[in-house]
């Protein structure tokens, strides 16, 4: 059984690779909530449903989030009205939004709700969220921090990034899924997605009850590098580096993630920094990372399970 901690496009396109390999039974993709926040009386967990969406097959490959063949006349009239227009809600997206609400509203965890979410739309395999303690990223910058999504979307990811909070954290508690499959006598390895190390795994670390269990863990954990000759493959990952003084390349991000890895998956274009990470004893693997299909998914899953399950854990 695999343990797989995703955030938004790049995890959710690993976690379609590993779904297609392992069994429903063998695979939990425990998700990044950071991002999420209430919008027009919404609650809106953008990671969630990247993840969702793409394990169901109705994600937007091109957009790389919300749902393929939308519509957006709620937005139309959403601006007509003079509403907030600056984060876009699809009409067939702000379902989701509106049951997983009325769901929470009701009195439901954000597991359960997850949960049938993840079932009405056909989803096999396990997705539940980091936590279903509310965890706030804010991105600090020289102005002031923000709320995540005010600096992804509205701002376009334009302020100078100094650091980040993640509100809750320190009282959240890993979902009741993650919780039990990370004590499961049948876990085989854990698996970082190719997601952001700052924005995507950061807020999962920040929670010492799941930085607690990763640390007392038995089996290996293998990230895989979301930087690919000196850029992201998508989102502000590189930019952040950049802006923290941390090395735009794959040993930055084994360098970021520090003791807490036994190996690292980094691309195969990447292969002059194996041997400064080897040094710092992290196994490594340079491989294929970019993942343009679901052939590539797959191929990428592979690796990364052969990978794991040939690594021992380190020494604590
Ligand atoms: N990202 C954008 O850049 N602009 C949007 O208007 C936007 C709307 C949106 C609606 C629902 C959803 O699930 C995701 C949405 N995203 C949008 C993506 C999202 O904000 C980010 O990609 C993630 O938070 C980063 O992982």
């Amino acid at each position: 059984m695999i343990v797989a901690l995703a955030g938004g496009v790049g995890g959710a396109k690993l976690a379609h690779g590993l779904a297609r390999i392992l069994s429903p039974d063998d695979l939990l993709v425990a998700v990044n909530t950071g991002d999420d926040f209430e919008h027009l009386g919404l609650h809106i967990a953008p990671d969630l449903d990247s993840v969702m969406y793409k394990l169901a097959g109705l994600n937007d490959a091109v957009r790389g989030w919300g749902l393929a063949d939308e519509s957006w006349a709620f937005m139309d009239a959403l601006a007509r009205l003079g509403g907030e227009d600056w984060f876009s809600l699809g009409d067939r997206d702000l379902a989701t939004h509106v049951e997983r609400t009325r769901r929470l509203v009701a009195g439901e965890t954000l597991s359960q709700a997850t949960a049938a979410l993840a079932a009405a739309l056909g989803v096999a395999h396990r997705i539940a969220p980091m936590s279903d303690d509310p965890v706030r990223t804010w991105v600090e910058t020289p102005e002031g921090a923000l709320p995540f999504q005010h600096y992804f979307v509205r701002l376009r990811c334009e302020p100078v990034v100094t650091g980040f909070a993640f509100e809750g954290a320190d009282r959240a508690v890993p979902a009741p899924a993650l919780a039990a499959a990370l004590a499961d006598p049948a876990l085989e390895a854990i698996v970082l997605c190719p997601s952001n190390p700052f924005v995507s795994i950061g807020p999962m670390l920040a929670m010492p009850a799941l930085a607690d269990a990763l640390a007392a863990r038995r089996v290996p954990l293998v990230a895989v590098s979301p930087i690919l000759g000196g850029a992201a493959v998508k989102g502000p990952a590189a930019k952040m580096m950049a802006e923290l003084g941390v090395p735009v390349s794959s040993a930055g991000i084994a360098a970021q993630y520090g003791a807490l890895l036994d190996g690292i998956v980094i691309d195969a274009a990447d292969a002059a920094d194996v041997a400064g990470i080897e040094a710092g004893g992290v196994r490594v693997l340079a491989a294929p990372t970019l993942m343009r299909d679901a052939g590539d998914e797959r191929a990428l899953a592979e690796a990364v399970l052969g990978f794991a399950r040939g690594i021992e854990r380190r020494a604590p």
